[in-house]
């Protein structure tokens, strides 16, 4: 039986998406700024469901029940291949799945790749962003490796800043939980897009962040990037914060680890943090700076484990015959 293999990379927003412009199309309702990380991955295999007529789904071995992520790219995809096939489609994360740590835009983008791969489509790039976008909004930024730009004024196009190479920065997951959220991101999105009194300004302040951002990446200014990273991150949970009912992803465990990202900053070293929908912290760091980070952060607060990462690079196909 023929099957393909991809594996891809989460991404973390710098700048983040938290609202869509359109729910049918799945369409942020904002441009997005993320970095892709390497030692995390979704390794996703396909092949043809020879044994009933349904398109059957297993994630880290657990048959799920809820399609609703992997059946819209799959019918935009199969309209390109011309395929009717019902797929068996198998991903495996090496890290928590559904709990802050963007597993559905790696989990769909090693979809997404092992389709294109398995069907000899040879997708546009376009194409790869909307049947990505369908699954998940944050999905299309898993497509490049680096520092990636999702631009919402430009047909959501994705486009590298950085690569690795250009600016090899080290990322530390503080894993703060690995149960899974109890507010998906697609509902806590939709209750900040009806009920937070902030929510317009959340959408107004997108471009400049944007912007902000751009030029700190370019510059490679890690105090630039610092101060609209964090400033976009805490607006984010604000307008979490001020939603009703409330959404609040931040733990006890959160609060301290941030404290000590304070502390250790004051004491000279070059390093930030965003959180994401979920309690665990991503501190960006200068590499120099790893190990007296994950030595502190380790002693000073209850966190779980401390994964430490680089900066990824794209989906890839993998022979696993
Ligand atoms: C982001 N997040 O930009 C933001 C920050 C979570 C907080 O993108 O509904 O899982 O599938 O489009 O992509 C998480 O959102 O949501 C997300 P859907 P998704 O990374």
């Amino acid at each position: 039986m023929i099957q393909t293999t991809a594996i891809a990379h989460p991404n973390f927003a710098l700048v983040k998406y938290w609202g869509k412009k359109d729910i049918d199309q799945n369409m942020p309702a904002m441009s997005s700024i993320s970095l892709t990380v390497d030692s995390m991955q979704s390794k996703t295999k396909i092949y043809k469901n020879l044994s009933s007529k349904q398109h059957r789904l297993f994630i880290n071995g657990q048959e799920q029940q809820d399609l609703s992520k992997i059946v819209p790219p799959l019918k935009y995809l199969s309209k390109i291949s011309k395929s009717n096939d019902f797929l068996v489609i198998k991903s495996e994360n090496n890290f928590p799945t559904s709990s802050g740590l963007a597993s559905s835009a790696s989990g769909i983008a090693s979809f997404v790749t092992a389709y294109e791969a398995h069907y000899n489509i040879d997708l546009k790039m376009s194409d790869r962003v909307n049947a990505c976008m369908l699954g998940s909004g944050s999905a299309p930024r898993s497509l490049l490796g680096g520092f990636v730009l999702m631009d919402k004024n430009d047909s959501y196009r994705c486009s590298q800043i950085l690569k690795k190479s250009d600016w090899p920065l080290d990322i530390l997951i503080c894993i703060a939980s690995t149960k899974p959220k109890k507010i998906s991101s697609r509902e806590g999105m939709e209750i900040s897009r009806k009920t937070s009194p902030i929510y317009n300004d959340w959408l107004d302040i997108n471009q400049k962040h944007v912007n902000e951002a751009l030029v700190a990446i370019r510059e490679k200014n890690m105090l630039k990037l610092e101060n609209v990273t964090e400033k976009n991150c805490e607006l984010m949970h604000q307008v979490m914060k001020t939603s009703s009912p409330p959404i609040a992803y931040k733990s006890d465990v959160t609060i301290s680890c941030v404290a000590e990202i304070e502390n250790l900053r004051a004491a000279g070293h070059e390093l930030f943090y965003t959180i994401d929908a979920g309690p665990q912290v991503k501190i960006i760091c200068d590499p120099k700076s790893s190990k007296a980070i994950k030595e502190t952060i380790t002693e000073k607060t209850d966190v779980i484990e401390i994964v430490h990462a680089g900066i990824g690079g794209s989906p890839r196909v993998v022979n696993e015959n």
